[in-house]
Order: C-alpha cells, then structure tokens, then sequence
C-alpha cells in the first residue's frame, strides 16, 4: 500500500486539470442515495441479468455461478437487475410457482455470497408471450391475463412496433382497466408483488424491487397514463411490498416511450408508508431516439444528437428524481458493441451517471454482441469483451457519509470521490472502493484529504477492495486512487 501525501495527490488532480463534478446536493430530509444497512451510500453498478430469460423454458437466465464470480473478477460488479417474468411466477391465477421462486433464490444466493445487491425485476416487453400464437415476440404476462380479443398482432423487424400492433394495445387496455372489463389482473399483480416481497423480505442482499418493466400505456398515454393507473398500480404494489418487506427500495418507473428517449415524465410522487425515510427509487432507462433509428455513436452528427437527448434525458430524470424525492438508478442503457463509437458512447453514461450520483444497470448480461462476453461453439467458450475493458475501473462501492463528487479520468486513470461526514447518523463501516487489480496492482495509490494519521486504508486483495476509515472530525473528505507511481 502507498500513500501520496494531500498536498502531491491535489497537485496530481490540478496537472490532470481535472474539475470535479458535483453530484446535486440533497436536501437534509432526502438522502437521495441508496443506503445499505449500515447507512452508507450505495453506488449500484452492474448488468441486467438476463435477456435470456424471456426465452428460457424455465424463465431463468444463461448464467451459471461461476459466471457471477467471473463477472466479479473481470468488473468488480456490485449489482444486478434480475429479470423476473410473471408468467413463470403465476402459471395460473393465484398459484404460485415456488419452485420458480426456489430456483430466483438460488441464484440470488450466489450474487449473495459474493456482496452483490439484487434487483428483482417484473419483466415484460409487449404485454406477455401469448400476445402471439408462436410466443416468440413478448415476454412477461401470463397467458390467463392475456386478452387479445382476437385482435391482430403482426411481427415487425423492429420489435418496439409491435406495441403499436391491436392485439397488444388491447391486452395493456385491458390490464390498465381502460377497458373496463378486466379488473382483476391489476390484483393479480399487486398480489404476485405482495408474495415475492413476502420471499424475499429477509433476504439482505435483495435491495429492491423494480415493479414493472419499461410501462407502456396501451391507447393512454402521456400524463393520463402516468398519474392515472400507472400510479394506481404503483401505489397498490408499494402497499403490498411494505406489507411484506419495511426495508426493501422500491424501484419505479416512468412510461418508457419517450422517456427513453430523453423527454420528460409525469409520474407523481408516491408515498412510502413504511416507518422512516420512504424508500423509493427513481429507475428510467434511456435508448436515445437515433440510435433505434439505426444511428451510431461513430457518426459525428449522429453523436451531436444523441448528447443532446443524454443532457435532455439527464435534465428531465432530475426533475422527476425531485419531484419523487428518490435517488436514481439507470436501469437500463445498452447497444450493439460492435457498433462504431460503441465504447464511447458507454464511457458517456458512465459519465453521466457518476456525475448524477446514480447506480447504473447496463442491458444487458447476455450472449448476443450487446454482452461484456465474446463467444464461440454454441456459446461454450466464453471470454471477455469490449466492454469489460470500459466497465471495469474504480468505483466507491458504498461511501460511509453523504457523496458530494465521483469522477473518473480515463486518461489518467485517476478516481477522485469527495463525501461528507454524517456523524450525526447511524453511519457505520468503511467506505469501500473498488479499484481493478491489473491495471493498479496492490490497489494502487490512494490519498486522503484527511490529515496524515487521521484516516486509514486496507487494501483487501481478495475482494480487491480499499476499506477507508475517514477523520470523523473533518466534515467532508476526498479520495484520491490513481495506478501506483
Ligand atoms: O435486446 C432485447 C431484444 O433482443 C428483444 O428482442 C427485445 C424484446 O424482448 O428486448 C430487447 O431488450 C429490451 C429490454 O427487454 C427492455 N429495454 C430495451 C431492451 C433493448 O431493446
């Protein structure tokens, strides 16, 4: 372990002309940060897990445990937003499938047992797989709460159009009660909600969960969706969870089309009725608009608007953060890596989200070119990708105080975290950092605005982890990681 002294680490950070960006502070009353049981800030980054899922007979995703402790390995990953389908969660109505409930808990164990937090997350794309005959469009829905009313549903290259299709407008209609008819598939989903929150209320490394996948309104749209049944089904699924689970996040949603897109929500703030601060998360994805017009990151004026929808998108996620009173998780940003300026384009978000104080889900873990993993023979052998080079640098996993600033030089190789003491609270712990071990062996070099003595550092190896135990009689405190000198 080597220690620069302050003054050579804020010389170090002048000559990198380095300029901190600040997270938005919070109010005192809202910590805005996702905090762990000890009361430290937790910054999420990791994979949705999986795509693969929507396909699989048994629901689950490709992975097996050694590729959880590979993803470690390779990208010191803390998080993972699990998918779920509904479908495989009740087969029937009010049945539900514990075998499938075993089979997400073992696979939780094994995020588990190597420090991960878990998202579960109710999957979907275009209502449900029986929205067609072949079942190979959608995902998520049951049969038994799929009404099409016989209504057309025609495949398109494309696989967003197909929300547009009739028969996949009716089955939303008819789950938002838009129609009328089917007002018991809102309770069935509530319910399901209420028995995974009951599953998994005591396991810890659950940190939450995400109640609905990308919503999309049927012939509602807009505001009316958004502060009418969606916010009806969130309300009603945030009572269930609680009834089950007091500490658990709850994650939510904004309609997806548009927002993804950069454009502004209307969701309303949810209450949390649990004892203490509310939990709720704010958890937009974002896809900008040109790039599902086959627009690359490569092209110079393609990037122009593709920034522009990053800033509008970042702009307009703040403001339903506030109003919701929630820190932020991106959920979901991914692409083809293959694709020119690919990497690029993922070294913007992680920008964006470091710089917003947000947790990050990248779409998604899987065996399809958008994964960290190339692969051959049938998906057999499997090595790293791209992506893993880009996503794997150092984080402040957990930040034992308030986080003021995260930044990240990639020429440099140089973190910087900056955070304030909140003695006042039950803050308990070190903050942890995770630094990559090839390109900073022994963790690197790390420094603290503390005074010398004041503050310490372990170096855990095994988990290739700083521990930091800041001066609790400084009010803010900055880390500095840069490779070894
Ligand atoms: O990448 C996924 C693609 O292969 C599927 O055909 C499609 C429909 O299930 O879903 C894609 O994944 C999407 C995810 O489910 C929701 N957010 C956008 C993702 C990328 O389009």
């Amino acid at each position: 372990m080597k220690r620069l002294p302050w003054l050579a680490a804020v010389v170090t950070l002048v000559l990198v002309g380095g300029v901190l960006a600040a997270i938005a502070r919070p109010s005192p009353e809202n910590p805005r940060f996702i905090t762990d049981d000890q009361g430290r800030a937790l910054i999420l980054h990791g994979f949705n897990t999986s795509g693969s899922t929507k396909r699989d007979p048994d629901s689950m995703p490709w992975i097996e445990e050694q590729d959880v402790e590979n993803e470690y390995r390779l990208m010191g990953t803390n998080f993972v937003r699990f998918l779920l389908q509904w479908s495989a969660l009740e087969p029937a109505p009010d049945e539900y499938d514990e075998d499938y409930l075993d089979a997400v808990a073992e696979r939780v164990s094994w995020y588990a047992d190597r420090d991960f937090h878990v998202l579960l997350d109710m999957h979907q794309d275009l209502w449900g797989q029986s929205i067609t005959a072949e079942g190979n469009v959608g995902n998520g829905a049951p049969p038994w709460a799929t009404h099409t009313d016989g209504l057309p549903v025609a495949e398109q290259e494309q696989w967003e159009l197909v929300y547009l299709e009739p028969g996949t407008m009716r089955s939303f209609d008819h789950f938002w009660n838009t129609t009328g008819e089917h007002p018991e598939l809102m309770d069935h989903y509530v319910r399901a909600w209420g028995h995974v929150a009951e599953r998994f209320a005591d396991e810890p490394s659950v940190i939450g969960y995400d109640l609905m996948n990308e919503p999309w309104g049927g012939t509602l749209q807009g505001p009316a969706f958004e502060r009418g049944p969606l916010a009806e089904l969130y309300r009603r699924c945030i009572d269930a969870i609680r009834g089950a689970d007091e500490d658990s996040w709850i994650f939510v949603e904004p309609q997806a089309v548009g927002t993804n897109w950069g454009l502004p929500s209307a969701l309303p703030h949810l209450a949390d009725p649990r004892y203490g601060e509310p939990r709720i998360v704010y958890a937009p994805h974002i896809y900008p608009l040109p790039m599902d017009l086959g627009e690359s990151y490569g092209d110079d004026t393609s990037r122009a608007w593709i920034d522009r929808s990053v800033d509008l998108w970042r702009t307009n996620v703040q403001a339903t953060a506030e109003r919701l009173e929630a820190p932020v998780v991106l959920g979901e940003f991914g692409l083809d890596t293959t694709s020119p300026g690919a990497m690029e384009y993922v070294e913007r978000l992680l920008e964006v989200s470091d710089e917003m104080g947000a947790g990050r889900a990248y779409w998604s873990n899987d065996l399809d070119g958008w994964g960290p993993w190339d692969y051959g023979n049938g998906g057999e052998d499997i090595s790293p990708g791209a992506l893993v080079e880009v996503m794997n640098r150092p984080y402040p996993r957990a930040i034992a105080g308030e986080p003021l600033a995260v930044r990240y030089d990639h020429d440099t190789l140089t973190l910087t975290v900056s955070f304030a003491e909140k003695s006042d609270e039950d803050v308990t712990g070190p903050t942890e950092i995770y630094v990559p071990e090839d390109r900073y062996p022994g963790g690197g070099t790390i420094s603290s605005s503390d005074p010398e003595g004041a503050w310490t550092a372990e170096w855990d190896a095994e988990r290739s982890v700083w521990e930091v135990e800041s001066d609790p009689r400084r009010q803010e405190h900055e880390l500095v990681i840069t490779p070894p000198s």
